[in-house]
């Protein structure tokens, strides 16, 4: 093997360990094979998972037309670090947006050819998940724009703070791999960033108090399950989000990495359990989406990834 094609083999394996790790869970032991695109063993659980997203697999091989940047290749591995991948770049139409102002943002994604994307793959029940955070990892937002025609999407935001922000598309295109693509936005002001909250394995939302148990490990699939309790007792009537009991987000502090977990199927009515991994040590910020009584809550969590595996 010459050099750059070594160099996407070792990226194919990092992104084969973050796919089966963060990936819809499956991935225990099953001993799938790196290039799984579209989605590996995993069965009806969610095919469609927008895992796809986090499955860099399709794209950081011998992709046609992109072998020759080994550089990208490697990077690839890690979804939401780019703004541009396998030709598929995402183009936010404003990017300075006034602080507490309601905002019509709209982008598009633009394909190989440069046109606006207009045929997307649905995952999880849509075809383009769409994801704002503050940078500081204060604030968090899980929305799903529409899109008006010619390829142009748009969905209401209002960001109450200045500051910057990071916008993640988490998509699939019609018959192209799945992504994840970030962007920048800022809001012009006095920008007061706050620190990561401290790692606390429970977090208050909305008069629901949610656990967590389980560990994310480096390089190593773990479980992590949620239990949602209100008034002290189990909450035992989850309702369906986007085709499960809940749906988690996890972002790496420190470069906003992004990753799109999804539920394992021992998941249970009072709580969902997702099979995890991380890329690396270090401190991350899980949102969990949860549904009952109709709304949608999410609950934050810091987690810190250390090797305890001594690799
Ligand atoms: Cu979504």
């Amino acid at each position: 093997m010459n050099t750059p094609a070594r160099l996407g083999a070792y990226a194919a394996g990092l992104a084969v360990i973050f796919v089966a790790a963060l990936g819809a869970g499956t991935a225990l032991g099953s001993g799938e094979p790196p290039r799984a695109t579209p989605r590996p063993a995993h069965g009806h659980a969610d095919p469609s998972g927008p895992t796809g997203s986090t499955d860099p697999t399709g794209s950081t091989g011998p992709a046609p037309g992109h072998a020759h940047e080994e550089a990208s290749e490697v990077a690839s591995a890690l979804p939401g670090l780019q703004i541009s991948q396998d030709g598929y770049t995402l183009v936010p139409l404003t990017t300075t947006l006034t602080r507490g102002k309601a905002t019509g943002f709209r982008f598009t994604v633009n394909g190989p050819d440069g046109a606006p994307v207009t045929r997307y793959q649905v995952k999880h029940e849509k075809e383009l998940h769409f994801i704002v955070v503050s940078r500081d990892l204060g604030d968090f937002w899980h929305l799903h724009p529409e899109e008006a025609g010619d390829g142009v999407w748009s969905v209401p935001l209002t960001l109450p703070d200045a500051g910057a922000y990071r916008v993640f598309a988490d998509f699939a295109p019609e018959g192209g791999p799945g992504l994840t693509l970030g962007a920048d936005l800022f809001v012009p002001g006095d920008y007061r960033p706050r620190p990561l909250p401290p790692v606390d394995r429970t977090a208050q939302v909305d008069g629901y108090t949610v656990t967590l148990a389980g560990d994310l490990t480096p390089g190593q699939v773990s479980k992590l399950v949620f239990t949602v309790s209100k008034d002290g007792k189990p909450v035992g009537d989850l309702e369906p989000y986007l085709g499960a009991n809940g749906h988690l987000v996890a972002i790496r502090a420190g470069d906003l990495a992004y990753l799109h977990v999804h539920p394992e199927e021992d998941t249970t009515a009072a709580g969902v359990t997702f099979a995890a991994s991380a890329p690396s040590g270090g401190d991350y910020r899980l949102f969990l989406d949860f549904k009952h009584g109709g709304t949608v809550h999410t609950a934050a969590f810091t987690v810190r990834a250390t090797d305890t595996a001594g690799h």
